[in-house]
């Protein structure tokens, strides 16, 4: 943190936002808890993630965890004062619609690359976020935990849609139903991240990557992801015609004539986000 150009926190410091090289870095940070996530850091988290997407000198997104976790999901303690049947039902609803479905929406709107540095276990929802981000890096001694049928629950946040898209659909129920941890290497066997590093080298070579990826023409990068993203929804006719539309709006910006003239000029090109 010491080297970080600018930083800012939530109120209560459970969720931490620092900008350094065109790399936002929001951090969870309530290691004691695994920084299993209240409604205080969920509504931070989003609004990070927000401020990230306006904030013109930041053209990429990290999130990661303090500690030995990245995540532990919904904090549990919101169930220890509610116990009847119905309260609980209406809460759990609640909660999913009012905190957690804004905040993965901002995540894949963001038209900006998100990576996850997952530092340790990802569980629940701390799973659903890591997989709401466009690309995963994972400590070796990581792992991804479907933690909702341990609890008696099915996934939330995102959870399903992301895994059934990534491993499949019996995959993906397999690792929901077994309740145990998915560890690193498996994961990317899976294609469940994209890389696995040292867990001593995780953030700086995650920083690294996102510090690589905010020196690319960010514009064509998020209109990449929101096609990508439409990809996955739409039928191949519908594609064509949007990427023709995205492509019109790429062919505009700065970045382009830029990556032009350098390949042209036979140089390295400086790409300005434009
Ligand atoms: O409204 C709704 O709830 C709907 C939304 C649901 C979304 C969800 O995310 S449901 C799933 C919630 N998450 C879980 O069920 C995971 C529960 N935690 C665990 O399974 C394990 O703690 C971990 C696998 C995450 C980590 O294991 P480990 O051995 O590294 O650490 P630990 O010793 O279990 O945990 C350390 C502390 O964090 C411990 O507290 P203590 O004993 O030191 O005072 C533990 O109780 C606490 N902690 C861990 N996870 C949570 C938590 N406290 C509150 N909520 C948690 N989710």
């Amino acid at each position: 943190m010491t080297a970080m150009t600018a930083m800012t926190m939530a109120d209560d410091q459970t969720v931490l936002y620092a900008v350094e090289q065109g790399v936002a870095t929001i951090t969870l940070n309530r290691p004691a808890r695994r920084n299993a996530l209240t409604p205080a850091m969920l509504q931070a988290l989003q609004a990070h993630v927000m401020q990230a997407g306006q904030a013109a000198d930041v053209r990429a997104v990290l999130i990661t965890g303090a500690g030995q976790g990245f995540c532990a999901g919904q904090d549990l303690s919101i169930f220890a004062d509610t116990t009847e049947p119905t309260a609980v039902r209406d809460l759990v609803y609640d909660v999913v619609l009012t905190y957690y479905r804004p905040l993965i929406e901002s995540i894949c709107q963001l038209e900006k690359p998100v990576v996850a540095a997952i530092n340790g276990v990802a569980a629940g929802a701390g799973a659903s976020l890591a997989l709401a981000c466009d690309l995963r890096m994972m400590a070796d001694d990581a792992s991804l935990l479907l933690a909702f049928s341990n609890i008696g629950l099915v996934p939330d946040a995102g959870a399903s849609w992301f895994l059934t898209r990534l491993v499949g659909y019996s995959r993906a129920y397999a690792i929901a139903i077994s309740g145990e941890r998915v560890p690193a290497t498996r994961c990317l066997e899976l294609g469940l991240t994209n890389r696995v590093t040292a867990s001593t080298t995780l953030l700086t070579e995650a920083q690294g990557w996102a510090q690589a990826l905010a020196q690319r023409p960010t514009v064509a990068l998020g209109l990449t992801k929101r096609v990508m993203q439409q990809a996955t929804q739409q039928d191949l006719s519908a594609i064509l015609v949007a990427e023709a539309e995205l492509q019109a709006r790429a062919a505009m910006t700065a970045d382009h004539r830029e990556g032009v003239a350098a390949f042209v000029e036979k140089r390295t090109p400086i790409f300005t986000g434009r």
